[in-house]
């Protein structure tokens, strides 16, 4: 019988023996990497945590030991442990489990996550609470090198180190981030762990933890009573002990037995400590090891069978050009080169490429300061990660009116990656930005010729664009600032209003309408509002956006008082919908053609 039957709780994990564990690590990979083929998800970073995953269920106690993932999509061992072993297969799928932790899914999940950096500030409010409320519990915060570039982890750690809350920190550090991670910090614990000091610390830190009886008297203890070498060794680490928080490490993230001794002598520490683990993003599969950034994040097998057009790639074909003649350009990525189509560019010129690390708000007030400077910034950013940025956007660039070009990736729903992942606010946020001009593209073409456009706009722009593009109208009409583009005629007083791709897909599919592409959400088209607004003609507007505060609440609030044709604002609702495919949140959201259709009745 493999292990993997026999194990479906921490409590059931605690009965294998060193050598057993190390075999069930292997099970675990192997059914990762088998429904990761199936299911799409995070691939390397997966597979580089199973032993670190395996040694904190083996010594801390979850759920009343809370366990806090930082971005949360290195989290499948830690589901396969805690009662989720035969929901593993249901992985990303509608009313399966969720690729990140959720704690309306398990009470193992103590914390939601999906964006980065944030479980430092969540395992200080976990420990302070604990505190107040006169409890024991552990706290362990797990977050990575790439999640430790993001300045929430700054603004914690800040805090972290004057309060001195027990928690333990878990840096698991795999020198990558999606791609090879950036910055100054990261350069700082390559040195860690390259250095001479490396083997010297690992040996004494065994030393000093053999030296305890196993599960016995913690290692805090011994550092505090500075009866070892240890205390003097780790001090050197001046980073995070200047800080005021302990520092130990670096420790090999798939040795379980050394893993197993050392969080065993931090249980129930008192004061804030970081053990700096060394793990191998992609380890045990051939092709992720070497090439951790390609399966950082894999598709499912539905979504490799799609043949569909990539905004993204346009991006970097666009900026590719444009450099050639562009002196002024720079381009910005936070820690998303390839997601956002920026590879090749990066490679052919380093020097006009920024990536920040995960840094969104960093990156907008940059952008800003370039631009008002003079030069040319993008930033191609996921619509789910500009949200950080919210103040930053509205503050350095809009203010300012700066001409920062924000290309803004996987808008609208966004499939797989769920709740936390959805770009469906953007048009809402953006909207209400002081001098913002707000564009939605319909298809690819004129995604290439608002891009060429933008490199002469001098005001802030956002240009917002799903992943991918499944038609191409190819109408050539040309770019005219917020004018809109009429792609059907018909002498029915109905009016589609789409914003953007995949709604120009679900107007044109219905015969007998006028069609508008809506490529100006801001500002409007209102000679064209103007026009309709006659009673007896409906209008119908589409977004792949929440209702409030998006396009079809944008052309309410134009019409005010004096709406005299009937309008629908067809959208998404504010309550959350964790479908986990695009179609059935769109058709969830009554964004399909048979809701269109409906609607149409209903006035006809
Ligand atoms: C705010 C934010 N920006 C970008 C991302 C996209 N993202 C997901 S994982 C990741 C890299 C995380 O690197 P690290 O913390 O080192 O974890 P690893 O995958 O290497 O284990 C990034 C950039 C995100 N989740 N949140």
């Amino acid at each position: 019988m493999k292990f993997w039957d026999k194990i479906n709780s921490p409590s059931d994990l605690k009965q294998l023996n060193i050598e057993e564990l190390g075999l069930y690590a292997e099970e675990i990979r192997q059914k990762i990497i088998e429904t990761v083929n199936i299911r799409g998800g995070h691939l390397a970073s997966n597979l580089g945590i199973v032993e670190l995953t395996l040694a904190l269920h083996y010594v801390f106690d979850c759920p009343t030991d809370k366990f806090i993932w930082d971005v949360g999509h290195q989290c499948y061992t830690h589901k396969i442990l805690t009662e989720r072993r035969d929901l593993f297969a249901s992985l990303r799928a509608n009313d399966g489990i969720s690729g990140f932790p959720s704690p309306s899914e398990s009470k193992y999940d103590a914390f939601l996550a999906g964006h980065s950096s944030t479980s430092l500030s969540a395992a200080l409010g976990f420990a302070i609470s604990r505190d107040r409320q006169k409890q024991s519990n552990n706290v362990i915060a797990i977050i990575g090198d790439g999640a430790l570039t993001g300045g929430m982890a700054y603004e914690a750690l800040n805090q972290i180190g004057e309060s001195q809350s027990g928690m333990i920190i878990v840096l698991n550090d795999n020198k990558m981030s999606i791609s090879e991670n950036v910055g100054a910090m990261s350069r700082y614990l390559n040195k860690l762990r390259l250095s001479g000091k490396y083997h010297t610390l690992k040996r004494n830190v065994k030393k000093a933890v053999s030296a305890l009886p196993f599960f016995g008297d913690k290692l805090v203890y011994a550092m505090d009573r500075g009866k070892n070498k240890l205390k003097s060794l780790i001090l050197s680490n001046k980073i995070f002990e200047s800080l005021g928080i302990r520092y130990l490490g670096p420790f090999d993230g798939h040795d379980i037995q050394e893993l197993i001794e050392i969080f065993s002598s931090v249980q129930n520490t008192d004061k804030p400590v970081l053990i700096h683990v060394c793990t191998e993003k992609g380890r045990g599969d051939f092709t992720a090891q070497n090439n951790p950034s390609k399966f950082h994040g894999v598709g499912s097998i539905a979504e490799k069978d799609k043949n569909e057009y990539s905004f993204s790639s346009e991006v970097g074909k666009f900026l590719l050009k444009a450099a050639e003649t562009e002196e002024r350009l720079a381009v910005i990525t936070a820690a998303m080169r390839d997601g956002t189509g920026l590879k090749f560019f990066a490679e052919k010129y380093p020097d006009l490429f920024y990536d920040v690390g995960i840094a969104e708000q960093h990156a907008v007030t940059f952008a800003a300061a370039l631009a008002a400077s003079g030069m040319k910034p993008y930033f191609a950013v996921y619509s789910t990660f500009l949200q950080r940025a919210f103040d930053q956007v509205l503050h350095d660039v809009c203010l300012q009116k700066l001409p920062v070009r924000f290309l803004i990736d996987r808008s609208g729903a966004v499939g797989a990656d769920g709740k936390t992942h959805q770009g469906i606010y953007d048009l809402s946020y953006l909207s209400l930005m002081p001098g913002m001009t707000v564009c939605t593209p319909k298809d690819i073409p004129e995604f290439i010729d608002i891009l060429q456009w933008s490199l002469d706009f001098n005001r802030p722009l956002a240009i917002r664009y799903p992943k991918s593009c499944s038609n191409i109208y190819n109408t050539n009409a040309p770019i005219v600032m917020g004018k809109w583009e009429k792609l059907k005629t018909s002498d029915n007083k109905i009016h589609i209003l789409a914003a953007g791709n995949r709604m120009v897909d679900i107007a044109q599919s219905i015969d007998d309408v006028n069609v508008y592409n809506t490529l100006f959400i801001k500002p409007l088209d209102i000679d064209v509002l103007n026009t309709l607004n006659k009673k007896g003609e409906l209008i119908i507007t589409l977004e792949d956006n929440v209702l409030q505060g998006g396009f079809g609440q944008s052309v309410r609030s134009y019409y005010g008082a004096s709406l005299h044709a009937t309008l629908e604002t067809v959208a998404h609702p504010d309550k959350i919908n964790d479908n986990r495919d695009i179609e059935s949140t769109l058709e969830r959201s009554g964004l399909n053609r048979e809701n269109i259709l409906r609607i149409i009745k209903k006035y006809t």
